[in-house]
């Protein structure tokens, strides 16, 4: 896209670290452009105008679709990848068994190898992000340099970036995270481009001890958006531990009341469980006058404020959502926030001009352009199982278009956080909702959360992973340690947030859903916050407190105390069944396990 020249843009800051950072990046890697990004609108239409020309964007039907582009990735970078993603911590004990790790001084070898000359022919952009509200004390600042002009506007979308940042670099009070990202494939002279470089060696490191993240080879999304999971939660779960606060996979929504009162939970769930689609919400029309808020959908940053209240921001921007599935009637407020300035990337492309996905409506289009490039029909789909969106296709859109976004939700000082619920798809065993009897029991509960396996290609279906906290493929330390520093917390709060675990998913012995889930499940979250305000009993059962049937409001829903029973039942066998599965976790983290996990075990163990 940009050979032949090679100019840069001035430095956007007075930073001399800063400018002899990128200078020194730019010796090794070599592009033929620096570019510094402002973050301003126009240079942002400059950006998606190049990658139409260059064939990565298609713009939609600006009718249908105002501000709206359209990209396909390379058919082998669709998904982060796990196995290339690397903790380099110095000691191998501190990235712990569950992460890849490498030693550090081995992967700065392989780096620069890898990124020397790697952006030839290509430009530099130079990008400063802020994770938070500019200027939040809850806030970190990062800067990308990166190859991809795709990263670039996707970025703007799920940050801050630009001007702004750039001034509080040049306050020079803040340590900024060095995050270097380049999709790998340098163009020679005379070598044209492709729509998604990319290539196939990948690697996505993070440095703990220098808080630095180098990704090569993807240009896809949680491996390419370096804000995201690199920094969010890798890199700030190592920041968090060592200030005393807590980087979380977690959504953070608001519940208020008929009367205004106004709680906001903190929520955890692995994969397809429908977390943005929690997140979003929106209440039956039978409970007059509840409301449901977003604050965020992925990643809460967490922190005791001077009180010893947990206070949340989401660092992010915006969302970058999972669009299969994702309908008028699944998430309302997720459609109508992907209407208009947002990106897509592996879904279809209509004839009209507009987007199509799996779930989106009844009736698929007639015909369309699958994430492939391929020409798809319902008959073709029929014949080949061929999918018109990739199942990990995704939308980008800004968060200040959610029509449910919170008023508080670019709060420099956070949002007080009342609850946290854990979560997973179980099809028997969990009941809908209980309350952990204390911290450590709800810590417990997290540690030892699961989920059922959903996708046929990487495996098994319907077996139970356990994924703690949701954080397995995000934590950048020690899992165990990581256990510790949730204990540790009690004591930074006045009151800890109460623990709850919900499941959607229980199926009866036809395997049909329990629960309608969805809206519904407005009526959880109504219990839950009376739990949190001390307004209604709780049962007790040995994995903790239940509703009694009255305490839920079913106002406008036909759902029977035989039903609830049936589906809030706390069987003996299948729950000592369940305990024997926590442990194969714990064997794995057993060195650092913290002993109030064990002890929490054996309670519960006494109980059943
Ligand atoms: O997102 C979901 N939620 C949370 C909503 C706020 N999903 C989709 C998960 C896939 C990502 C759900 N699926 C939920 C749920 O609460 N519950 C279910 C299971 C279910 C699916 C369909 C029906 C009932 C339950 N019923 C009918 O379709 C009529
Ligand atoms: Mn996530």
């Amino acid at each position: 896209m940009n050979q032949g020249t090679s100019k840069k843009t001035k430095p956007l800051t007075t930073n001399k670290h800063l400018i002899r950072w990128v200078e020194k990046m730019a010796e090794l890697t070599k592009p033929a452009n620096i570019h510094w990004v402002d973050g301003s609108q126009q240079e942002y239409e400059r950006l998606c105008h190049e990658l139409v020309a260059a064939g990565t964007f298609v713009r939609l039907n600006q009718e249908k679709w105002p501000g709206c582009f359209y990209a396909r990735s390379d058919a082998r970078d669709v998904a982060r990848v796990e196995d290339r993603t690397f903790i380099c911590s110095l000691s191998k004990d501190n990235a712990g068994p569950t992460n890849n790790w490498i030693d550090p001084f081995e992967m700065r070898r392989k780096l620069k190898e890898l990124f020397n000359g790697a952006m030839q022919g290509r430009t530099m952009y130079v990008l400063a992000f802020s994770m938070g509200p500019v200027g939040s004390p809850m806030a970190r600042i990062g800067v990308q340099l990166t190859d991809s002009p795709y990263v670039v506007v996707n970025m703007r979308i799920m940050t801050r970036i630009g001007l702004p940042v750039l001034k509080e670099i040049d306050k020079g009070e803040a340590r900024v995270v060095p995050c270097m990202h380049s999709v790998g494939m340098p163009l020679l002279p005379g070598q044209k481009d492709v729509a998604w470089p990319c290539n196939e060696t990948k690697y996505i490191a993070h440095f703990p001890e220098t808080r630095e993240i180098w990704s090569y080879g993807s240009g896809y999304g949680g491996n390419a958006l370096l804000g995201k999971k690199c920094f969010s939660l890798r890199i700030a779960s190592n920041i968090a531990r060592d200030e005393g606060w807590m980087a979380e996979h977690m959504l953070i929504l608001g519940v208020e009341s008929p009367d205004g009162e106004k709680t906001y939970v903190a929520a955890a769930f692995p994969s397809a469980c429908g977390k943005t689609n929690l997140a979003m919400m929106v209440p039956p029309p039978a409970l007059k006058g509840w409301k449901v808020t977003t604050v965020g959908d992925d990643i809460a940053w967490i922190k005791p404020d001077a009180t010893g209240q947990l206070r949340a921001i989401n660092p992010e921007a915006g969302f970058f959502g999972v669009a299969p599935g994702t309908s008028a009637k699944t998430n309302p407020n997720a459609m109508a926030t992907l209407s208009r300035n947002a990106i897509f990337t592996n879904v279809a492309l209509t004839p009209d001009g507009g987007v199509w996905w799996e779930g989106m409506t009844d009736e698929p289009p007639a015909e369309c352009t699958d994430w492939r490039g391929q020409r798809w029909t319902p008959a073709i789909a029929a014949e080949t199982g061929a999918k018109a969106a990739h199942p990990n296709g995704r939308f980008t859109a800004p968060a200040a278009q959610c029509p449910s976004i919170d008023s508080e939700w670019e709060n420099s000082a956070g949002v007080p956080i009342s609850a946290f619920v854990f979560g997973g798809r179980r099809s028997t065993t969990m009941p809908l909702v209980y309350q952990a009897f204390n911290w450590s029991a709800g810590v417990y509960v997290g540690a030892t959360m699961g989920s059922e396996t959903t996708a046929a290609a990487t495996g098994t279906v319907g077996v139970v992973r356990r994924d703690p906290m949701a954080m397995l493929p995000f934590c950048g330390y020690h899992m165990g340690d990581y256990f510790r520093h949730w204990l540790k917390m009690q004591r930074a709060l006045g009151s800890t947030p109460r623990v709850f675990h919900v499941n959607w998913f229980r199926k009866d012995e036809n395997g049909k859903f329990l629960w309608p889930g969805f809206s519904e499940n407005m009526r959880v979250l109504k219990w839950i916050v009376d739990r949190v305000h001390g307004r209604s009993q709780g049962k007790e059962t040995p994995i903790g407190w239940t509703p009694y049937y009255e305490d839920i409001d079913w106002t406008g829903l036909d759902f029977s105390q035989e039903e609830f029973e049936k589906m809030q039942e706390v069987s003996r066998a299948a729950w000592r069944k369940e305990v024997l599965g926590h442990e194969e976790l714990f064997i794995d983290v057993h060195d650092h396990l913290p002993p109030e996990m064990i002890y929490q075990r054996e309670l519960l163990i006494c109980r059943l």
